[in-house]
């Protein structure tokens, strides 16, 4: 996503590199309007864009710098919309959360999505399924729900989503959740019966927040769309999936700007942990090309605390670094999911993400081996990785069913991953991880 823009403002920067005179700017500003409508950015929102950036560098004399300022500011500016940021609580529990949008848009996966964010964050999260115009929708969010342990309301024998979304309220009410998701059919804004059975949904759930999920990839199809929903039933939010799609990107700034509604989050994948919170700043760096740290830190601290990643941090620059802490961090990695989308938010590396193949840690052969070798061995060989001579080597290979040549192997890497690990954790670490990922010759262990 975003790539088309990206690539543009760099184009349209490097414009003004050498030549810093008005004529220069008119021709970096022609560059950017150009790709911003290739990007389906609306016509008036670019004419808008572009004047604030063309008198804000004049303001501060013409140059690349003041430039690049200027285009930062003003779109952070059009993709803050007025309202909540983020997940809000109602002042009193629980939260109700209505879930809108076009079929296929990408609903049930970012209800679950959320519901996962919640539930990571400790919050009571029961999850209702009100899709009953196609026949698979409530197998899909059953499906969802159980492999991720979210509670579901679910009723096979009713025909009329209106009765369970009060029964779902009733129970939500009754079991004190903090925070009841409700999930709709997809509709179209024209179909007025479809919106009917929304309004009514609705009157009964009298929710605190609707959520429009927008398909990124929808382009100005899908700010109309958004449009027309928020005029009919009001909307308070909007969450773009598929924002890792090759989309054009003119949608996150037109549904901010046309529908003045904030945006809250993005799905950045198919899994379920890939939703991310809309920060405008992120996004604007994000699409100038710049790395983008913070959404690492959050991401990253959701799976490990902080606590927890410093007393690591220490051991690894001990050497201390055992095969328990191998195992827990190879888990933590695993709930990260893509980790592709996370190597292109760190500042010099992001570059490089696309050289980087996705790594399946979740259902690689591999992870299940090292996890049956880590657990054929004693408490005390995991804590002391030292202790492990010949004799001691057969007997896990033995316990895990392998060759003692594989168990070998995995001993080796992981001799390798802690040097790697003392070394990253020091001074200049980024800079190894750097080389290293450059360099053919050795490799992750994997
Ligand atoms: N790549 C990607 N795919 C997504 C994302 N969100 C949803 N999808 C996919 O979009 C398709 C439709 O999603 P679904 O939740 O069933 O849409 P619904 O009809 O609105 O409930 C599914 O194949 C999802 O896996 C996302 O953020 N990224
Ligand atoms: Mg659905």
């Amino acid at each position: 996503m975003f790539d088309i823009l990206t690539d543009s403002f760099k184009s349209a920067i490097n414009k003004i590199r050498f030549n810093d005179d008005e004529k220069a700017l008119k021709n970096a500003l022609e560059t950017l309007k150009k790709s911003l409508l290739k990007a389906d950015v609306h016509h008036k929102v670019v004419k808008d864009l572009l004047l604030s950036v063309e008198l804000d560098t004049k303001k501060t004399g013409v140059g690349q710098r003041q430039f690049l300022k200027a285009i930062k500011e003003n779109l952070t500016k059009i993709l803050t919309a007025n309202g909540n940021q983020g997940f809000v609580f109602a002042p009193k529990s629980p939260t109700v959360v209505l879930m809108t949008g076009l079929q296929g848009s990408g609903k049930t996966t970012t209800t679950v999505k959320l519901a996962l964010y919640l539930k990571t964050r400790k919050k009571k999260v029961l999850v209702a399924a009100c899709d009953l115009q196609r026949l698979a929708a409530v197998e899909q969010l059953k499906q969802l729900c159980s492999q991720n342990e979210i509670d579901l309301y679910a009723d096979d024998s009713e025909k009329n989503p209106l009765k369970i979304a009060k029964d779902a309220l009733k129970k939500a009410q009754d079991e004190l959740y903090d925070v009841l998701l409700v999930d709709t059919a997809g509709r179209l804004a024209i179909d007025e019966e479809l919106m009917g059975e929304l309004s009514r949904i609705k009157d009964v759930l009298k929710p605190f927040e609707q959520f429009y999920v927008a398909d990124s990839m929808g382009g100005q199809d899908a700010v109309r769309s958004a449009l027309s929903f928020h005029e009919k039933i009001g909307i308070s939010g909007v969450i773009l999936s598929k924002y890792d799609g090759d989309g054009k990107g003119g949608i996150a700034l037109g549904i901010a700007s046309q529908v003045g509604v904030p945006l809250r989050f993005i799905g950045v994948g198919e899994k379920v942990h890939d939703l991310e919170s809309f920060i405008p700043e992120r996004i604007v760096n994000r699409l100038m090309g710049e790395g983008d740290i913070a959404t690492l830190v959050e991401k990253t601290s959701a799976v490990i605390d902080d606590k927890e990643a410093k007393h690591l941090t220490r051991k690894m620059q001990k050497g201390e670094f055992n095969f328990n802490d191998f195992l827990a961090q190879m888990e933590s990695v695993k709930k990260l999911g893509n980790m592709k989308s996370l190597i292109g938010m760190i500042p010099g590396l992001s570059s490089m993400a696309g050289q980087l193949k996705d790594m399946d840690l979740e259902n690689s052969v591999e992870m299940k081996r090292i996890k049956a070798m880590i657990n054929s061995m004693t408490q005390k060989e995991r804590l002391s990785p030292s202790l492990l001579n010949n004799a001691r080597k057969r007997r896990i290979a033995l316990g895990a069913g392998m060759s003692q040549m594989e168990v070998n192997r995995f001993f080796k890497q992981f001799e390798n991953a802690s040097k790697l690990a003392k070394r990253f954790s020091g001074k200049g670490g980024m800079a190894n991880l750097q080389s290293m990922l450059q360099g053919q010759n050795q490799r992750f262990p994997r």
